[in-house]
Parts: C-alpha cells; structure tokens; sequence
C-alpha cells in the first residue's frame, strides 16, 4: 500500500475516456497505464465493453475508463447497448478525457460533443500528432474545437508514441477527489484473466481478418483452468454465418493457426505465465441483433 500522510493526501478517481470510434481511446490507456489491458486495432469499434486501467502513481490512483467509440452510423441492440454504456460512464466518473483526432474533426465527434457533461472537467485530448505534416496546421484547427465547450485543458499528444501522456496524467492529477485507493498498488485491471483472454483473441480476429467478419464475431471462453504455472484455456470463436467461420479459419487452417498463436503470445505476456491455448470457431446467427443474446454474451 503506498505511504499517505496528512501532507501529501492520497487521491483516486474515475476518468472515463470517450470519443467517437478509432481515435485511439484504448491506445491512450494502454499507454498511461503502461500495460495493454484495452485491445486496438485499425478497424472502428474495436471496444466493445467498458474496461478499467488502473495506474498508481505519487499518491495518486487513476482508474481509466475505456468505452466503445460513441457512434450514430448504425442502429442495432449492439450499437445501442455501447453507446449507453458511454453515456452511463459519462455520469459516475471526477473527469473526462475526450479524444479526437488531429485534422479530423466528423459528424460523429460532433455527437459526442453534444453529450459531454457540463458538471464533470473534461480534458481534450488532440491524438496522432505524429501523423501532422504541418505542425502549424494544428493551432487554428484546436481554436475551432476550443470556442465551442468550456474545456479544463486541451493537451495534444500521440497515445502510440507517448508523447505528452505525462502532462496529460499531471493535468488530471488535481481533479481526483481525496480518497484511499480502491485498487492494490500493481494491480492494472479489474477485468478477470479469462476475460481478457477473450478479449485478446478478439484482436487478433480484428488484425488478422477482412473487413466483415470482425463487426458479426464475439469470444466465449469454455475452459478456464489453472495448472502448475500454467492456464489451459479454451475459447470458441462465435459468428453468425458459415462463410464467416471460413473466413477466420483461412486457406489450410492458415489464419487460424495465427489467431491462435498471436493471441497466446499475448496472453503469456499479459498473464506472466504459459499458457495452453486452443481456439474453435462455431456458426450463431444473430447474436449481434438479439438484446438477450447480448446479455448472455456479457453485453450490459
Ligand atoms: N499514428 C498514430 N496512430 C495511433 C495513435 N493512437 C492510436 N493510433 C492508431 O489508431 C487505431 C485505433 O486505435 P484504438 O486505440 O483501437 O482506437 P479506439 O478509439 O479505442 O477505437 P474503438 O475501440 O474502435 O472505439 C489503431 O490502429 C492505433 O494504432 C497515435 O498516437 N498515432
Ligand atoms: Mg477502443
């Protein structure tokens, strides 16, 4: 437990990090809490489900709420059941880090421009200045998004390369409320190990497949086992059509083969353990649209 005195009180809160999908949310976590715990990949909606980081830092806890991309484009029981999940985060947490990305500012990141709270700080965050050819280009497009909500700060940075994350936990430093802290020192998530494990296979399905499959595919774990410094785990991979499920699995068993393998290098990783993985993949139509099938999913 880190030290606290009656000089240096100890601080903990919930930032929840919002925007509209693709800009990096999960990335920025990632990289402030020094861990991957939140999965990233180039495709939108990657995030499906709320996932706490947690960093301890100079008596100080911050636990990072990563939400899905807040998004208008679709309908669906999935895409609502997400957003609600935003706007549920949006109302429990001491700040809000909203990230957009730099130069491209959408329709989608004017609707959450309309849900940010007006009681809660709420940080900019201008993400992937890496990408800028101009870095002048940057001031006039900030002063737009500037005039336009009462913002605690606006902090450009670069969650891939770590550029200007520190400033960026030194500004939310003073919004977290005085409190013990909620998490053990090294913990970096409140997420189980099996969850993660799904979540994990997940990515690489999003990495390593074509554009249709990822959107109609979730994981459920079907063995969970602990063995002498060991997990034996095995995930079925559920899509709604056959022609999905031969998509994953690839020409000779070829992709699968990948998904499986990338995916335990990461778990071992994670986990700091070996780990026996086997991944099967099996046909369930509709779950995507289906909001009591999203519930047995996990989906709240
Ligand atoms: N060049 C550059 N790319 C970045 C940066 N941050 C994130 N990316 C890339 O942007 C893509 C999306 O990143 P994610 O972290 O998955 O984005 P997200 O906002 O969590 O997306 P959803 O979960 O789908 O809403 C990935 O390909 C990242 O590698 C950055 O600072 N610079
Ligand atoms: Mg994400």
């Amino acid at each position: 437990m880190p030290n606290t005195t009656p000089e240096t009180p100890f601080h903990t809160g919930f930032i929840a990090i919002i925007g509209r999908p693709n800009v990096g949310k999960s990335t920025l976590m990632n990289q402030l809490i020094g861990q991957k715990v939140s999965i990233t990949s180039k495709k939108a909606q990657t995030t499906r489900h709320r996932i706490n980081g947690v960093l301890t830092q100079d008596n100080t806890q911050y636990i990072f709420v990563d939400t899905p991309g807040f998004q208008t484009k679709h309908g669906g029981a999935l895409n609502r059941v997400l957003n609600r999940n935003v706007s549920q985060a949006l109302g429990e947490v001491d700040a809000v880090v909203w990230v957009i990305e730099a130069m491209k500012f959408t329709l989608q990141d004017e609707a959450v421009l309309k849900i940010l709270p007006a009681n809660t700080p709420v940080i900019l965050v201008i993400n992937k200045v890496d990408t800028l050819e101009k870095k002048n280009d940057l001031l006039p497009f900030v002063q737009k998004i500037a005039e336009r909500f009462n913002f605690k700060h606006i902090i450009p940075v670069s969650a891939k390369k770590g550029v200007q994350t520190q400033v960026l936990l030194d500004e939310l430093k003073p919004l977290l409320p005085e409190n013990p802290p909620f998490f053990d020192e090294d913990d970096i998530t409140d997420r189980p190990t099996r969850f993660l494990a799904t979540e994990i296979i997940r990515e690489k399905i999003f990495r390593l497949s074509g554009d249709e499959v990822p959107y109609g595919c979730t994981v459920v774990i079907e063995l969970f086992t602990e063995e002498k410094n060991m997990y034996r785990i095995a995930a079925a991979i559920l899509v709604e059509r056959e022609a999905h499920k031969a998509m994953i699995i690839g020409q000779g068993g070829e992709r699968m083969k990948r998904i499986a393998s990338e995916a335990r290098q990461d778990m071992e990783q994670l986990f700091g353990c070996k780990v026996f993985l086997e991944v099967f993949v099996k046909v369930r139509g509709g779950w995507a649209n289906n909001e009591a099938s999203l519930k047995s999913l996990g989906y709240e």
